[in-house]
């Protein structure tokens, strides 16, 4: 330990503290423009000199770089350094403009706080000032280097935290700038508008565009919540003012780390005050097929006597409702006990089952537990080598995305595994470009390498696992040389991506759903844990099998019970032990059979064995598989309710549709991907006469005959608590108290679980499922002769029911596209940029070609987040066996000039 004096206080700091930090701590504030904690000191703004008295002579030094010496007495205030600052201030302005009242940062602005404080009224320098153009290409901010101080915030944020490289200083002596690379407009440079610099941003050099609509003064409250997109679970302030979200500001979360993505900080709002929300219950007139506004007792005694008269005439399974994994664990408990209980049916499902629930049921088989076995953090800040298996996170999950970006310029190494040169392939060490639909192949090709190699883990084999003999017999046969004919892969890179792998410490797989929506995609899953087993990569810090979940809250809608087979806390259906124990906890007698899966409602539907549905927050017209056969099942069925924000493509086919709330008008919480319980806190009051979700619910309960009574989000906790074993020690009271929760949480002592599978595996043992690669189920031929993908992008979300209502994303991207091979292309004579008619076996759209190398000769890629040309008129239904899941990443098409 190391002992000085700063500003007459004594500290004891460690050696290589620095003098900021050493002051910090004894709770002194030393001004600074371009310091980022965590990072390596710029050193560039000088502001943070302070007077070190005894090294010699009296000498100024730079508190964010200096270290502290044994001894040192350190003056933080001294006439001698305020005189610094002043002259640090002074030159500053010589290149600043000072019309401050006509700066959007006016009174959010680091330079004019320390300006006033030092009173530094105008500059003392003389001569022009240059005047440089403004960069106002990008949709949410602009870029004034007339107000630029050159600290490098910008550049150091979006270089070193963010790991994307937008931006650098244009390095011309007096005059510098901050410029992108080639000094192209940011809108048309590698910018992915996270705003992440702009927060840095200590001036009005970069500012966001709508920071003009609000002055800081006006904001009437800031409310710490959770961001409504990805299961990243970022945390962030929305900013209020006259009732109304304008701004989010983001909050140092736990999974965030203070970053958040284009998307939360920039499309997490405006769709709450879109004028196309729901306002009022509607219900459709039989007679014109127009929606009719009703009144809210109209449409719940409707509501209520249709579900009753089916169920009465055709039994309780001709009812099914589908929960909404955007929505908090609160609704969807209070929704699959309005299914379980007032329905009387286990027909309730949520997005999981198109989504991650080969994950749920993969490793539920495997390891006794289908969700991630290590937290965000664990798996980014000091992995050694991370294997990445068909997950994109720089656009699905991009605050992760940048978190990994970090760990690869810290030195990990990176193997990627996906048939497309995501960005991250880019940096990858290995980028193994596999056939869509081979990861099975993939993964037992790798097992062979380690086992060939003698990598495995034998004594974590021995103690920990079961069914070795089987697995080890199985990959005898997948020889890096025929694993590399079926993944159209080098079979080198296979053998020097298995050794990587398995000799690194710490190295977490991470993975998707280039893994799991597949005809197999239960089995992918289960050849992930197989590969993690085998060098007993489990149970511990940086490394696990990591599937980062989809939505916000799909992680919740499946732990709150939101699936055919499973209570909530994944207490089985089947095991008559648990149904005993609901029907006592819930007071009513519950359907011992497990119900059906949300795909398989659909056939089901059009056989007239369910007849009405409720679907809450969920639209399977656009993101189903097949659409024509959604909407026969729509057509078909006797009664459709919904609970919606918005008139989607669903709701047209209702019969009643109930406005609900949104994330930012409701109290509740989000559980992330890294089975994380986080608070969302209601911001704004709700629009027109909508309800809230949970009250809806429960008035259709009472009015079916099940008695519930209406309960607050914090009381709904308590009863999750009371029946939830992993949830015992939740409650809003704790999280409130700042505490952050993982489950399993037991009890109210219980500090939440980081890690799982430690010592011992949910199931007990490691189980190695023997699996054999299967192709996938529409292979290419020769009147559909390329491979279609579907996924996401960065700038939009899902049906773009909520990112589609922010113009800015909608500027970036707003239309449909496909990926094409060049050479496909070539040979079709089209050209990047032209139309293309494009159809499978089940339906055809029109779409954009873009043309070029991301994806191999005779495969394509397309979102599914736009309207014109919805891939999901092409793709096919084809089911999993266990999870049944859809095929959504392969099928076969053929693609036309238009
Ligand atoms: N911006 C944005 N973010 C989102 C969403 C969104 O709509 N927009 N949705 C959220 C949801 S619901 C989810 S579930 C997640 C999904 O997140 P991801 O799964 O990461 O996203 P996808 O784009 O569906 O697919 C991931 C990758 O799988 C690859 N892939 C396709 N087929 C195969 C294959 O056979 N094998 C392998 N190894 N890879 C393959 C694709 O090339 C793609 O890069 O994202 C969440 N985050
Ligand atoms: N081709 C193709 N299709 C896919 C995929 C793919 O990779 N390829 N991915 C699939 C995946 S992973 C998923 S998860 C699904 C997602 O499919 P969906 O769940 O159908 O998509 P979302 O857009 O998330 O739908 C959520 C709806 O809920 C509403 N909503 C949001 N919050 C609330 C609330 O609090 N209350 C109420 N009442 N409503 C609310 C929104 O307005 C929105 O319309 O799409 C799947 N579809
Ligand atoms: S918005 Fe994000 S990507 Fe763009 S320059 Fe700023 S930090 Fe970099
Ligand atoms: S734009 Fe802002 S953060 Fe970047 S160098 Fe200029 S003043 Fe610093
Ligand atoms: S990474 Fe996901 S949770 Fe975080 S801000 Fe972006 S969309 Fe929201
Ligand atoms: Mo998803």
């Amino acid at each position: 330990m190391i002992h000085a004096i700063i500003d007459g206080i004594p500290v004891e700091v460690e050696k290589g503290t620095t003098i900021l930090q050493a002051a910090e701590a004894a709770g002194i504030t030393i001004p600074t423009l371009c310091y980022i904690k965590g990072l390596m000191p710029d050193g560039s703004c000088r502001m943070c000199m302070v007077e070190i008295e005894n090294r010699g002579w009296s000498k100024l030094d730079t508190a964010c770089s200096a270290h502290v010496s044994e001894g040192d007495v350190i003056q933080t205030k001294s006439e001698k350094v305020i005189a610094s600052r002043r002259g640090v201030l002074d030159l500053l302005l010589s290149n600043h403009k000072t019309d401050c009242f006509s700066c959007p940062s006016n009174g959010a602005c680091k330079l004019q706080d320390y300006c006033y404080e030092y009173g530094v009224e105008k500059t003392s320098y003389e001569g022009e000032m240059t005047d440089f153009p403004i960069d106002d290409s990008n949709p949410f901010f602009t870029y004034n280097p007339n107000l630029c101080i050159l600290c490098h915030r910008c550049v150091n944020t979006c270089n070193k935290i963010v790991g994307r490289g937008a931006i650098d200083t244009a390095e011309r002596g007096f005059n510098s700038v901050i410029s992108t690379p080639f000094g192209v407009d940011l809108r048309d440079s590698s910018c992915e508008s996270c705003g992440n610099c702009v927060a840095a941003c200590p001036t009005g050099a970069l500012t966001m565009k709508r920071r003009k609509e609000y002055r800081p003064w006006q904001v009437e409250r800031k409310v710490l919540t959770t961001c409504p997109h990805c299961a990243t679970g970022c945390q962030y302030y929305l900013v209020v003012k006259d009732g109304k979200v304008v701004d989010t500001e983001a909050a140092n979360g736990p999974s965030n780390r203070g970053l958040l993505c284009v998307k939360g900080r920039s499309g997490s709002f405006d769709f709450v005050h879109s004028p196309e929300r729901l306002k009022y219950p509607l219900i459709k007139n039989k007679e014109t097929g127009e929606f009719e506004r009703a009144s809210w007792d109209e449409a719940l005694d409707l509501v209520a006597s249709k579900f009753m008269e089916i169920k009465k005439k055709y039994g309780p399974d001709a009812l099914a409702g589908f929960a909404c994994s955007r929505s908090p664990n609160e609704d969807i408990y209070m929704m699959q006990k309005l299914v379980r209980c007032a329905f009387g049916t286990n027909n309730v499902d949520n997005c999981a089952r198109v989504c991650h629930s080969a994950s749920v049921a993969g490793l539920a088989m495997t390891l006794g537990s289908g969700a991630m076995t290590n937290p965000i953090a664990d798996i980014t800040q000091n992995p050694d080598v991370i294997m990445l298996v068909g997950s994109n996170p720089e656009e699905a999950h991009p605050v992760v995305g940048m978190q990994i970006r970090q760990a690869v310029q810290r030195g990990c190494k990176i193997i990627v595994a996906d048939p497309r040169d995501i960005g991250l392939a880019q940096h990858a060490d290995i980028h193994l470009k596999l056939r869509p639909g081979t990861n099975v192949a993939f993964a037992n090709g790798i097992m062979h390498v380690i086992i060939e190699e003698g990598l495995q883990d034998m004594k974590f084999i021995e103690e920990r696992t079961e069914g070795y003999e089987k697995i080890r017999e199985i990959v005898k046969d997948y020889t890096p040389e025929k694993v590399g004919e079926i993944c159209h892969i080098d079979p080198e890179d296979l053998r020097k991506a298995a050794i990587m792998y398995a000799k690194a410490d710490k190295a977490p797989i991470i993975y998707c759903l280039g893994v799991t929506e597949h005809s197999t995609g239960t089995e992918g899953v289960m050849s992930m844990s197989n590969m993690a087993l085998l060098v007993g990569k489990l149970g511990r810090e940086g490394c696990g099998v990591n599937p980062l979940r989809g939505q916000n809250n799909v992680q919740g809608a499946c732990d709150m019970g939101a699936l055919p087979g499973d209570f909530p806390g994944y207490q089985k259906v089947k095991n008559p032990e648990v149904i005993e124990k609901f029907e006592k906890a819930w007071g009513t007698k519950l359907s011992t059979e497990p119900g059906l899966h949300a795909t398989d409602v659909w056939p089901k539907a059009i056989q007239g064995e369910v007849k009405g549905l409720y679907i809450f927050g969920e639209d399977p017209i656009v993101t189903d598989p097949d659409t024509s056969h959604i909407i026969k099942a729509l057509e078909t069925l006797d009664f459709v309710v919904m609970n919606e924000l918005f008139m989607t493509e669903t709701a047209q086919y209702a019969d009643v549709i109930l406005p609900g709330v949104s994330y930012a008008e409701k109290e509740g919480t989000f559980t992330n991907t890294e089975r994380r319980v986080q608070r969302v806190r209601k911001a704004v009051t709700l629009p027109g006469e909508a309800r809230l979700d949970t009250d809806i619910f429960i008035d259709i309960m009472n009015r079916m005959g099940y008695p519930q009574p209406h309960l607050t989000s914090a009381e709904i906790m308590d009863e999750i608590a009371s029946v939830t074993p992993s949830f015992g020690g939740i409650s809003h009271a704790r999280l409130d108290a700042g505490e952050t929760l993982q489950w399993p949480c037991p009890s109210q002592d219980h500090p939440g679980t980081p890690i799982m599978h430690v010592g011992r595996f949910s199931r007990g043992l490691g189980w190695f499922y023997p699996a054999e690669y299967v192709p996938s189920a529409e292979l290419p031929d020769e009147d559909y002769p390329i491979i279609l993908m579907t996924g996401r992008i960065l700038y939009h979300y899902t049906t773009r029911a909520m990112t589609g209502k922010t113009p800015g994303l909608m500027e970036i991207e707003g239309k449909s596209f496909i990926e094409m091979n060049f050479k496909d292309a070539d040979a079709l004579g089209i050209k990047n940029g032209d139309k293309v008619k494009v159809s499978s076996r089940r339906g055809q759209i029109e779409s954009t070609a873009r043309v070029g190398r991301k994806v191999s000769q005779g495969e394509s890629w397309m979102p599914f987040h736009f309207p014109d040309g919805n891939c999901n008129w092409l793709t096919n239904p084809a089911l999993d066996k266990y999870a049944r899941i859809p095929e959504y990443k392969v099928c076969a098409i053929k693609i036309e000039k238009a």
